[in-house]
């Protein structure tokens, strides 16, 4: 404050746990002095803020992924900020050009979801969110809990990194980030890719509605294999054939329709591998 002020009383709220310096400066420029040249300070009250730590799966509410903390400070689990269940995770007590970071490790494809929030001088010390190297999201200033979701469609392995970062000078709030509720779920429709991939062979031959249903397995011992599907007559005659080259593994279907109710032969070829079978179908 600078000029004639009278007392007002200042308020600084820090949540994040550790050692924090508190000066007060008057300090003069180049020329020129008004009024009595001074400033007071009366009244300092202190109040330490009460919380537990508690390990990090806790306060992130999951126990599945395996955290990392470090840089210039490590990351704890806390009671005294909290989105669920009393607890969150909040950075470490860092000072400029300092950063600090907790990180884990997901397997695509999922979805991360996580709450955050930040306490910090804005634009220039802030919260960032990564996935491996690149920025995904951050917040700065003041920002209250509030949910990100990340959606890695691939079957890798990511490292996300959630970074307190503060630049060259200045701090403001309780210049501290919290993260609480990490969530991973898994995409099991893209999954699903990988479980259609049968061990082993099989044919089902089902007697479908005005056709022959025909379900089979390739596992990846006889892919790119060539698969020729015929289908004879009682009488010999070849009312169906076809052929699939260089077969990926997989389950697949065929019908063979319009056909009239009767005896079938079906031979059905998949590289080396060779099935014949009698099939009476029925309309
Ligand atoms: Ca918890
Ligand atoms: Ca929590
Ligand atoms: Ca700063």
């Amino acid at each position: 404050m600078s000029g004639e002020v009278d007392w007002t009383q200042e308020k600084f709220i820090n949540l994040v746990p550790g050692e924090d310096t508190l000066r007060w400066v008057y300090a003069k420029d180049g020329s020129g002095s008004y009024g009595q040249d001074a400033g007071w300070v009366d009244f300092v009250e202190y109040f330490p803020i009460n919380y537990t730590e508690v390990s990090i799966n806790e306060a992130a509410d999951n126990f599945a992924l395996n955290f990392v903390t470090g840089g210039n400070a490590n990351w704890m689990g806390q009671t005294a900020v909290s989105y669920f269940d009393s607890d969150a995770v909040v950075s470490g007590k860092i000072g400029n050009n300092e950063s600090t970071f907790l990180s884990t490790q997901v397997v695509g494809p999922c979805t991360l979801s996580f709450y955050w929030k930040v306490s910090s001088e804005s634009v220039y010390d802030k919260l960032l969110f990564y996935k491996d190297d690149t920025l995904k999201f951050y917040i700065s200033g003041e920002v209250d809990w509030q949910r990100e979701i990340l959606v890695i469609q691939d079957q890798d392995t990511h490292t996300v990194k959630w970074v307190y970062r503060k630049d060259g000078s200045e701090a403001a709030g309780s210049d501290g980030g919290w993260v609480d509720k990490i969530e991973v779920k898994y995409i099991t429709h893209v999954s699903e890719k990988n479980e259609k991939i049968p061990d082993k062979f099989y044919l089902e031959i089902l007697n479908g509605k005005n056709c022959i249903d025909l379900h089979y397995g390739v596992p990846p011992y006889l892919s790119s294999k060539n698969l020729i599907l015929s289908l004879y007559s009682v009488s010999g005659r070849r009312v169906f054939y076809k052929m699939k080259n260089g077969i990926s593994p997989g389950h697949y279907r065929e019908t063979i329709g319009h056909l009239k109710s009767g005896v079938y032969f079906i031979k059905f070829q998949l590289g080396e591998k060779k099935i014949l079978r009698k099939v009476i179908f029925m309309k």
